[in-house]
C-alpha cells in the first residue's frame, strides 16, 4: 500500500493544506503532538485496561498485550472498561490540544470546536474482532459535510496492528451507497477495497491523520497479539450546523450505555473540553442507511 504524504512542514500554510485536502481528502502530520502528552494518556488508559482484565497479567501493561477478555467494541463486556476510559480527563483534553483546534480552524477559515463525542478505539486482535469497515464519516456524523476527523495512534501502530488506511481522492466519489457489515459502525461504503490509491503508514504516538467527512477510510486487521489503541475526534466550524443526538446534544460516545458527562466528569479540573460552544445550531439526523444521499456542497470544493 502507498505511504501517506507528510504535511508536517506545511502546518502553517493554510493555502497549501486546503489544496492538498481538496485533492487527496486527507492530511497527515508526523509528530504533530508532544509525545509525552500522548504517552501520559496511553499510560492512563493502559492502566484501566489492565485493571479491567483486558491485558495479559504477565506483560507490562504499556505493551497492551491482549488477554482473552478483550472484546470487540460495543459487545458484552465492553462498557465497563469503556466507561472508565470515557471518565479520563486527559483523554478528552487531547481533543482540544491547540495544535488540533488551530489546524481545524485554519482549514475551515473560522473558529472550530471539537464534538464532545471523543472516541477511543481499542481494537483486539483479528480474527475474533472485526476491523472497522471502510466508510465515510458523513453518514455517521451528519450535520456539516465539512466536519473534519482526526485519527491519532495512542501507541505505535505499524500496518500489522491494523492502523487506519485512507483512499486518496475519494471525496470526489460523493456520498457512496452502503451495505451492512461486521465491525465498528456496521456499515461498509461501496468502494474498491483494492484501489491503488489506498494509503497508510507505520503510525507513531504524536502523529495525526486528518480527513474530510467524504473520505473513504477504514481499519486493517490487527494481526498482532496487542490491542491497537487510538482516538478519533471531530471538528467543525462554529457557524456550521451540528446533528442533534437521539438523546440530546453533545453526549459522550456510546451514550446511554456510557453515562452522561455529568457523571463522567466528576472530579475533573474543567469540563470545557466536552462542551459545545453557545450559539451552535442543531439539525435533525436522518437514517444513515438510506440509499440516495445527495452530496452536499463543500467549502473544500473537492476536485
Ligand atoms: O480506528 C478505527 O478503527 C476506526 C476509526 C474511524 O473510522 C474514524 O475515525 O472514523
Amino acid at each position: 500500500m502507498k505511504e501517506l504524504t507528510d504535511s508536517h512542514d506545511d502546518f502553517q500554510d493554510a493555502a497549501v493544506l486546503r489544496e492538498r485536502l481538496a485533492g487527496d481528502g486527507y492530511l497527515f502530520f508526523r509528530g504533530l503532538l508532544p509525545r509525552d502528552v500522548v504517552a501520559d494518556v496511553h499510560e492512563q488508559l493502559a492502566r484501566i485496561l489492565y485493571d479491567s482484565d483486558w491485558l495479559a497479567r504477565d506483560a507490562d501493561p504499556r505493551e497492551l498485550v491482549a488477554s482473552g477478555r478483550a472484546v470487540e467494541e460495543g459487545s458484552a463486556g465492553f462498557f465497563g472498561a469503556y466507561t472508565a476510559i470515557q471518565s479520563t480527563e486527559a483523554f478528552h483534553r487531547l481533543a482540544v490540544r491547540p495544535e488540533l483546534l488551530e489546524l481545524a480552524g485554519r482549514l475551515l477559515g473560522e473558529d472550530a470546536f471539537a464534538h464532545p463525542a471523543h472516541i477511543c478505539r481499542i481494537a483486539p486482535p483479528s480474527p475474533g474482532a472485526n476491523p472497522t469497515p471502510i466508510h465515510q464519516d458523513y453518514r455517521f456524523i451528519q450535520g456539516s459535510v465539512d466536519t473534519l476527523t482526526t485519527w491519532l495512534p495512542l501507541s505505535a501502530a505499524p500496518p500489522e496492528i491494523g492502523g487506519l488506511r485512507v483512499l486518496a481522492g475519494s471525496p470526489r466519489l460523493g456520498v457512496l451507497p452502503v451495505k451492512a457489515s461486521d465491525g465498528p459502525g456496521m456499515m461498509r461504503a461501496e468502494a474498491d477495497e483494492n484501489h491503488p490509491e489506498w494509503r497508510t503508514t507505520s503510525y507513531r504516538p504524536g502523529d495525526v491523520l486528518l480527513f474530510g467527512s467524504l473520505t473513504v477510510h477504514g481499519a486493517m486487521p490487527n494481526q498482532t497479539k496487542q490491542l491497537r489503541l487510538s482516538a478519533d475526534f471531530r471538528y467543525q466550524a462554529v457557524s456550521a450546523p451540528m446533528a442533534r443526538d437521539l438523546l440530546g446534544t453533545g453526549k459522550p460516545h456510546y451514550h446511554p450505555e456510557v453515562p452522561d458527562f455529568a457523571t463522567l466528569t466528576r472530579g475533573w479540573t474543567s469540563t470545557e473540553c466536552v462542551e459545545v460552544p453557545a450559539g451552535v445550531q442543531f439539525v435533525d439526523r436522518w437514517d444513515p442507511r438510506v440509499d440516495d444521499v445527495p452530496t452536499p456542497p463543500s467549502r473544500f470544493a473537492y476536485i
